[in-house]
């Protein structure tokens, strides 16, 4: 892939996130019908459904031969092989239950892969009208400046960001308190913003300096990673290696240094590899 198609892939969809956004804003201020997933706290809306079906339309019709990844397509039972053609992994409404909740962490996700590896990460926050964005190899920029991760290497000085998810499982809850408390016992403070995409983005600019997730699927995070690694922080799974795109996994992104205290005190939840 040059250079040029690269950039052509990168202005189009910077172009078709601002379209989108549109869209979202519009369910975000106005009625939506709210239904359930896998479970009572799993929620989505016909806004998450028409945003990912406005993307991929537009850019089947700019790229016919890319392929696609997006949460809902995957939820209507699209089955997608990741393999080494340009892929679009899409993640129409991250933090959908702030989109139902009129709490404004909501944000459009897209990235591009191509041979597996991400090569474009886009996450647009209409709501607040935050713009994150990286390419490979070439930084990471929120509304058009560099950013750039904290750097912060000692967990008790640390802001941290994790989620408490929608499984209301007792057996994933209880494994999730007891982690969060071994985390809270160590740092400044936790967050939980309930954006995947968007706490990626904290990281990325600096304002939470690790973030930590369990069962997170390719489309939470695709973009995210990208732009949190551009901005110079280290993602991993809790062995400290490098995630499996392929499957639901354990991430922890950070300055390699917090991201190496942080990952070991991560026992494991069990969640469906679906
Ligand atoms: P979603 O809004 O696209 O479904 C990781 O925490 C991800 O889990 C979030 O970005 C969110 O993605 C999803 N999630 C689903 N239900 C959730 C809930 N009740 N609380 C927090 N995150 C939730
Ligand atoms: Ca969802
Ligand atoms: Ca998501
Ligand atoms: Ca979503």
């Amino acid at each position: 892939m040059t250079d040029k198609e690269i950039e052509l892939y990168y202005r189009t969809v910077l172009h078709l996130v601002s379209t989108a956004g549109k869209v979202v804003n519009e369910g975000f201020l106005g009625k939506k019908r709210v239904e359930t997933k896998a479970g009572a706290a799993d929620l989505v809306t016909e806004f998450d459904q028409r945003v990912e079906e406005i993307l991929i339309k537009k850019l089947q019709e700019e790229f016919p031969t890319h392929k696609f990844i997006g949460e809902e397509s995957a939820a209507s039972g699209v089955k997608t092989t990741f393999g080494d053609d340009p892929t679009w992994i899409i993640d129409p409404i991250d933090g959908t239950t702030n989109f139902v909740h009129g709490f404004p962490f909501v944000a459009i996700s897209i990235a591009l892969a191509i041979k597996k590896q991400v090569v474009i990460g886009v996450i647009f926050n209409p709501v607040l009208d935050l713009l994150y964005s990286a390419v490979h190899g070439k930084g990471a920029f929120k509304n058009g400046r560099p950013i750039k991760c904290s750097g912060q290497t000692e967990l008790g000085l640390s802001q941290v960001a994790g989620e408490y998810g929608s499984s209301r499982e007792p057996d994933v809850l209880s494994a999730k308190c007891k982690n969060l408390r071994v985390i809270i016992e160590k740092v400044h403070s936790i967050r939980a913003i309930g954006s995947a995409a968007m706490n990626l983005c904290m990281v990325a600019e600096g304002s939470c300096d690790a973030y930590f997730e369990y069962g997170i699927h390719i489309w939470d995070y695709a973009a995210g990673d990208l732009i949190a690694r551009e901005a110079g922080a280290y993602t991993c799974d809790p062995s400290g290696g490098p995630l499996n795109l392929l499957h639901r996994c354990i991430l922890c992104t950070a300055s390699k240094e917090l991201a190496g205290q942080i990952s070991p005190l991560l026992t494991h939840v069990d969640f469906p590899d679906d």
